[in-house]
């Protein structure tokens, strides 16, 4: 049984200014998680607002705002076994001052509103999160060779 769950990355406006998305998006895939989407846009203020809804009222949270819409977005869709936990451990801590060498935003990031990546907390945020950037139909379905050679 090829494992299902889901969860959303997005590659910041920082991680594309800086032409870190090739480097980023190859260590999902060298890991063995499995693409199903993927979407290169500028995200509408009302967009970000949904997607950030649960800071709303921070103190950090215009700032957020503001930086999600300076410039475009990768938003991904990836799926595996526990994806949703495996993703976070990858990406490392909120914080890359507090995230460790190995991670992504311990090795690519230096400040907190300037984080490289997000990814979903929870298998519920992740089909919320979803919802809010593809339609269904922009989630590809397809099989892959190699899946034996990643699961047991
Ligand atoms: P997460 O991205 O690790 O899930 P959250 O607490 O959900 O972290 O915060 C969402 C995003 O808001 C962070 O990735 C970061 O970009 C930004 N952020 C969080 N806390 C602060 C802060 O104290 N100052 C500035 N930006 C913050
Ligand atoms: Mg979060």
């Amino acid at each position: 049984m090829i494992p299902v769950e889901r969860t959303y990355l997005m590659l910041k406006p920082d991680a594309v200014q800086r032409g870190l998305c090739g480097e980023i998006i190859s260590r999902f895939e060298r890991k063995g998680l499995k693409l199903i989407a993927m979407k290169f846009m500028l995200i509408p203020k009302a967009t970000a607002e949904r997607h950030y809804g649960e800071h709303k009222g921070k103190k950090f949270y215009d700032s957020l705002i503001s930086y999600i819409t300076s410039g475009p977005v990768l938003a991904m869709v990836w799926e595996g076994k526990n994806a949703v936990s495996v993703c976070r451990a990858m990406m490392g801590k909120t914080d890359p001052q507090d995230s460790a060498p190995g991670t992504i935003r311990g090795d690519y990031g230096m400040d907190l509103g300037v984080n490289v990546i997000h990814g979903s907390d929870s298998p519920e945020s992740a089909e919320r999160e979803i919802g809010i950037f593809f339609k269904p139909e922009e989630l590809v379905q397809y099989e892959r060779s190699v899946e034996r050679w990643i699961y047991e």
